[in-house]
């Protein structure tokens, strides 16, 4: 099997200041839009960046770009835009390569759509696991436009026997459980490569998207966990054989009695964004809210117990704009009792599924989607 060893001369233009391609003027500034503030993001580790977006921030419907939750693997590369090209190849029926303005040429598609990291909610496993210790931050909301990557491929692509398609992004760096210099590469099957909601990217709420989010194109699944959107794409590759590299095999797994299982569609799940733990809120009414999100399935049902899980009730729910984005939701609870007490929140989705009290533990930390607890403390004013 040929998984495409592109050669990194070609994934690192140059190291000087990178540049953005402009569409309205079809001109390039020399200005790549890194916009993050790190002063309103909770920083985990800084070489490769992984940062949260602290919940309380999570206000609006979509996330301002500089306070999108960051999840990167290696260094951030910087691509030149007028010189990047997208390698198609593998057992396609037409190897090709674009440009970012061949792109532009395209229909463009703009999904709203919710990016959950896998390990959204890790620190929260008892016991601990490896990884990252998000909180519940790692998860973010954004308008995404781009055009889809079935129209990218055109009529018939792929040969007979095709049965995945790789995705290869510009980073790579030493990896010492491989023992090897690899790229940031992951697979998808190939019926969720030619939905017509999988797309790449190239503007995230309406702006170039921003070099710590994949510039100048990733790829979007706008309802699997983020590890499937690979940034900084390079090249599309359709394989006759799965994948087995080591974000598709040995990382972003369930281990399962018949080998790894690659994770896919996100857990529902809810979260609070107000109060915030800890807080002192005054007796009488208190305005709780959040939002909640699954797969691709709306959320249909919302409930809220103020008594540590021993009565629930539901909560109004905005309905869904997009099946693939958060939908917020609030409430106010009529806080008589003085002292502390304990939010919960679980989520209900379309096909069912529920939110468990605590998710299955899991060798490498993913899909924890157990209900949130919180507590709060009343105070008489
Ligand atoms: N090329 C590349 N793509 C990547 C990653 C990466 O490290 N390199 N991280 C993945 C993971 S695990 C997640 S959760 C999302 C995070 O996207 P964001 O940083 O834009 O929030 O990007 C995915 N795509
Ligand atoms: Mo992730």
């Amino acid at each position: 099997m040929d998984t495409g060893d592109l050669s990194f001369a070609m994934a690192i233009a140059y190291n000087g200041p990178g540049l953005s391609y402009n569409r309205r003027h079809g001109a390039v500034s020399d200005t790549y839009s890194s916009v993050v503030d790190s002063a309103n993001l909770i920083i985990l580790a800084e070489q490769p960046l992984v940062a949260e977006t602290p919940l309380a921030l999570q206000e609006e419907q979509l996330t301002p770009n500089p306070r999108f939750f960051i999840r990167n693997h290696f260094g951030i590369p910087t691509l030149d835009a007028r010189a990047w090209r997208l390698a198609i190849g593998g057992t396609v029926n037409q190897p090709r390569s674009l440009s970012l303005a061949d792109l532009h040429q395209l229909p463009a598609r703009r999904i709203e759509a919710t990016v959950e990291c896998a390990g959204n909610g890790r620190s929260f496993f008892p016991p601990p696991t490896e990884g990252n210790q998000f909180g519940y931050g790692a998860v973010s909301t954004a308008s995404w436009t781009g055009v889809s990557l079935v129209d990218v491929l055109g009529p018939n692509p792929f040969k007979p026997g095709t049965v995945e398609v790789l995705f290869t992004g510009a980073d790579h760096g030493f990896e010492k459980n491989v023992g090897a210099e690899i790229s940031f590469q992951r697979s998808l099957p190939v019926d969720v490569a030619l939905h017509p909601d999988t797309i790449l990217a190239y503007e995230m709420n309406g702006e170039p998207l921003p070099i710590d989010h994949g510039f100048p194109v990733r790829l979007l699944v706008p309802s699997w966990y983020g590890v499937a959107s690979v940034k900084w794409l390079l090249e599309i590759r359709a394989l006759d054989q799965p994948f087995q590299g080591y974000f598709q095999v040995q990382r972003y797994i369930y281990p399962s009695d018949h080998g790894p299982i690659p994770l896919r569609e996100r857990r529902v799940r809810a979260v609070i964004t107000q109060p915030t733990p800890g807080e002192v809120v005054k007796m009488g009414p208190v305005k709780v809210r959040g939002v909640a999100w699954s797969g691709n399935q709306p959320i249909t049902k919302v409930e809220l117990s103020t008594d540590g899980g021993a009565t629930w009730y539901s909560v109004d729910l905005e309905p869904s704009e997009s099946p693939y984005a958060w939908q917020r939701w609030q409430t106010v609870w009529q806080a008589t009792e003085p002292g502390s007490h304990t939010l919960k929140v679980r989520a209900t989705d379309a096909s069912g599924a529920v939110q468990p009290e605590i998710a299955a533990w899991n060798l490498l930390g993913y899909g924890n989607n157990g209900i949130q607890s919180l507590a709060v403390e009343v105070r008489a004013s």
